[in-house]
């Protein structure tokens, strides 16, 4: 189930600059691990299997590509990062890519954080937490592939990867690209950051 009525893409773009205005929309991004399921989640989210390009082979994403929700906000589809078989100019390339994203983006109000519900957050999912943390950035973590694990395993899995990111579990989010599942609660959480956004904006007088 999901609750979004709308949703288009609006453009991709290979390297954000600094005078990359945005859409005037707030934009909540996307970031995890190569082929943990960020495009798929898009897809799922907006209940359009083509919206975003998904593949079984990591890498698929190779721009950062933006799609507008409900006329309220805008998602960020961004490369994954830690594919192993990219080589070096490919991988700076794309950490170029994000690094453009978070030091320009106009409109970043938060970011959601995908990881595998099969695996513990690696070295770099825990350098991206770092990273957001220090740039007071709000982000959310979705475990991804929910339908890959045994319900009876569901609880220990929360605590591991609420424990490897340093964060509590009631920010932890589940979903299944795979049974549609999980994404009601996950509109309401992105509702609470845009409204909090919203706040915060009223309290600069702005
Ligand atoms: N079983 C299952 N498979 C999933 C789920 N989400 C994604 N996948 C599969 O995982 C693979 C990668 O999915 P993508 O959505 O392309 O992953 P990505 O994070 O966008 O990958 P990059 O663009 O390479 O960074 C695909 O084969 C998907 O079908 C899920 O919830 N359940
Ligand atoms: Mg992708």
């Amino acid at each position: 189930m999901t609750k979004v009525k709308q949703a288009k893409f609006l453009t991709s773009a290979s390297k954000i600059s600094k005078d990359f205005a945005g859409f005037s929309l707030p934009e909540i991004a996307i970031v995890g691990r190569s082929n943990v399921g960020k495009s798929s989640f898009i897809n799922g989210f907006c209940n359009n299997g083509k919206l975003a390009k998904t593949s079984s082979t990591p890498g698929r994403t190779r721009l950062v590509n933006f799609f507008e929700i409900d006329q309220k906000f805008v998602l960020v589809d961004l490369p994954g990062y830690g594919f192993a078989k990219a080589g070096k100019s490919e991988k700076d390339k794309w950490e170029g890519m994000i690094d453009s994203y978070f030091e320009n983006s106009q409109n970043l109000v938060a970011v959601i954080m995908l990881v595998d519900i099969r695996h513990e957050p690696s070295k770099l999912d825990q350098m991206m937490m770092d990273y957001l943390y220090h740039y007071n950035i709000p982000v959310t973590v979705i475990a991804t592939k929910l339908d890959k694990i045994k319900k009876s395993e569901l609880a220990r899995k929360i605590t591991d990867i609420a424990a490897g990111l340093k964060i509590g579990k009631s920010n932890v989010f589940v979903t299944s690209a795979e049974t549609k599942t999980g994404y009601d609660k996950v509109y309401e959480r992105l509702e609470q950051f845009l409204k909090s956004e919203g706040e915060a904006n009223e309290d600069l007088g702005d």
